[in-house]
Protein backbone atom coordinates (compact mmCIF):
# COMPACT_ATOMS: atom_id res chain seq x y z
CA UNK A 1 0.00 0.00 0.00
CA UNK A 2 1.57 3.29 -1.35
CA UNK A 3 0.54 5.97 1.26
CA UNK A 4 3.55 8.62 0.77
CA UNK A 5 2.57 11.77 2.64
CA UNK A 6 2.60 14.70 0.58
CA UNK A 7 4.87 16.63 2.74
CA UNK A 8 5.84 19.38 0.11
CA UNK A 9 2.85 21.92 -0.67
CA UNK A 10 2.87 22.95 -4.55
CA UNK A 11 4.18 26.49 -4.93
CA UNK A 12 1.26 28.89 -5.89
CA UNK A 13 1.20 29.23 -9.44
CA UNK A 14 1.07 33.34 -10.18
CA UNK A 15 -1.96 33.66 -12.19
CA UNK A 16 -3.98 36.54 -13.21
CA UNK A 17 -6.39 35.98 -10.74
CA UNK A 18 -3.61 35.26 -8.18
CA UNK A 19 -2.75 39.15 -8.83
CA UNK A 20 -5.94 40.70 -9.00
CA UNK A 21 -6.54 39.47 -4.89
CA UNK A 22 -3.04 40.38 -4.45
CA UNK A 23 -3.76 44.08 -6.05
CA UNK A 24 -7.22 44.14 -3.88
CA UNK A 25 -5.72 42.99 -1.18
CA UNK A 26 -2.84 45.80 -1.16
CA UNK A 27 -5.30 48.36 -2.22
CA UNK A 28 -7.75 47.57 0.91
CA UNK A 29 -4.19 48.18 3.27
CA UNK A 30 -3.13 51.33 1.32
CA UNK A 31 -6.43 52.77 1.90
CA UNK A 32 -6.74 51.57 5.72
CA UNK A 33 -3.63 53.12 6.66
CA UNK A 34 -4.66 56.37 4.66
CA UNK A 35 -8.08 56.41 7.04
CA UNK A 36 -5.71 55.99 10.01
CA UNK A 37 -3.37 58.52 9.06
CA UNK A 38 -5.97 61.06 8.53
CA UNK A 39 -8.23 60.26 11.35
CA UNK A 40 -5.28 60.76 13.60
CA UNK A 41 -4.35 64.03 11.97
CA UNK A 42 -8.07 65.58 12.69
CA UNK A 43 -7.70 64.18 16.09
CA UNK A 44 -4.36 66.34 16.85
CA UNK A 45 -5.59 69.16 15.33
CA UNK A 46 -8.80 69.21 17.22
CA UNK A 47 -6.94 68.21 20.45
CA UNK A 48 -4.86 71.54 19.61
CA UNK A 49 -7.88 73.82 19.74
CA UNK A 50 -8.35 72.83 23.15
CA UNK A 51 -4.92 73.99 24.49
CA UNK A 52 -5.10 76.86 26.96
CA UNK A 53 -1.33 78.57 28.13
CA UNK A 54 -0.99 79.03 31.55
CA UNK A 55 1.26 82.40 31.35
CA UNK A 56 2.52 84.98 34.03
CA UNK A 57 -0.76 86.31 35.25
CA UNK A 58 -3.04 85.17 32.59
CA UNK A 59 -5.13 82.39 30.94
CA UNK A 60 -4.66 82.69 26.89
CA UNK A 61 -7.77 82.19 25.18
CA UNK A 62 -10.15 82.99 28.15
CA UNK A 63 -13.11 81.33 26.93
CA UNK A 64 -13.16 78.22 25.47
CA UNK A 65 -16.10 76.50 23.71
CA UNK A 66 -16.04 72.34 23.71
CA UNK A 67 -18.28 69.06 23.15
CA UNK A 68 -19.11 67.03 25.93
CA UNK A 69 -17.10 64.27 26.62
CA UNK A 70 -13.90 66.57 25.74
CA UNK A 71 -11.16 67.78 27.30
CA UNK A 72 -9.06 70.98 27.87
CA UNK A 73 -5.47 70.52 28.53
CA UNK A 74 -4.00 73.55 30.30
CA UNK A 75 0.20 74.16 29.37
CA UNK A 76 2.27 75.96 31.55
CA UNK A 77 4.27 78.27 29.85
CA UNK A 78 5.56 80.80 32.40
CA UNK A 79 7.90 79.80 34.84
CA UNK A 80 6.16 80.96 37.58
CA UNK A 81 3.95 79.19 39.66
CA UNK A 82 -0.03 79.03 39.04
CA UNK A 83 -2.88 76.30 39.25
CA UNK A 84 -6.12 75.81 37.69
CA UNK A 85 -9.03 75.27 40.16
CA UNK A 86 -12.81 75.22 38.67
CA UNK A 87 -15.10 75.73 41.96
CA UNK A 88 -18.93 75.42 41.30
CA UNK A 89 -21.85 77.89 42.68
CA UNK A 90 -21.03 76.65 46.15
CA UNK A 91 -17.33 76.93 46.12
CA UNK A 92 -16.87 73.02 45.73
CA UNK A 93 -14.10 72.45 43.85
CA UNK A 94 -14.68 70.08 40.41
CA UNK A 95 -10.94 69.90 39.81
CA UNK A 96 -7.79 71.23 40.33
CA UNK A 97 -4.18 70.63 39.06
CA UNK A 98 -1.16 71.26 41.84
CA UNK A 99 0.51 74.48 41.69
CA UNK A 100 3.59 74.09 39.90
CA UNK A 101 6.13 76.23 38.05
CA UNK A 102 7.41 74.15 35.60
CA UNK A 103 7.25 75.32 32.07
CA UNK A 104 5.71 72.43 29.76
CA UNK A 105 3.51 70.78 32.71
CA UNK A 106 0.11 69.54 31.25
CA UNK A 107 -3.04 69.54 33.34
CA UNK A 108 -6.44 67.92 31.26
CA UNK A 109 -9.78 67.70 32.74
CA UNK A 110 -12.49 66.14 30.32
CA UNK A 111 -15.84 67.53 30.90
CA UNK A 112 -18.55 65.00 31.33
CA UNK A 113 -21.49 67.67 32.08
CA UNK A 114 -22.90 70.85 30.24
CA UNK A 115 -22.59 73.89 31.44
CA UNK A 116 -20.42 76.99 32.20
CA UNK A 117 -17.27 76.42 34.49
CA UNK A 118 -15.32 78.74 35.63
CA UNK A 119 -11.66 78.58 36.30
CA UNK A 120 -9.23 80.33 38.07
CA UNK A 121 -5.78 80.03 39.39
CA UNK A 122 -5.89 80.30 42.65
CA UNK A 123 -2.45 82.38 43.53
CA UNK A 124 -4.00 84.84 41.03
CA UNK A 125 -7.55 84.75 41.26
CA UNK A 126 -8.26 88.31 39.86
CA UNK A 127 -5.89 88.21 36.78
CA UNK A 128 -6.46 84.78 35.86
CA UNK A 129 -9.89 84.08 35.32
CA UNK A 130 -11.12 81.75 32.51
CA UNK A 131 -14.61 80.17 31.24
CA UNK A 132 -14.88 76.73 29.58
CA UNK A 133 -18.33 76.92 28.10
CA UNK A 134 -19.13 73.08 27.79
CA UNK A 135 -22.50 72.14 25.29
CU1 LIG B 1 -1.37 82.05 38.71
Amino acid sequence: MSTSPRTARRPVAITAANLRVLLAAGLIAVGVIFLLAVSGASERADAATRTVKVGNDFFSPTSKSIARERSVTWVWVGGVPHDVVAKNRTGKIIFRSKITKQRGYTYSHKFRRSGTYKVICSLHPVSMRMTVKVS
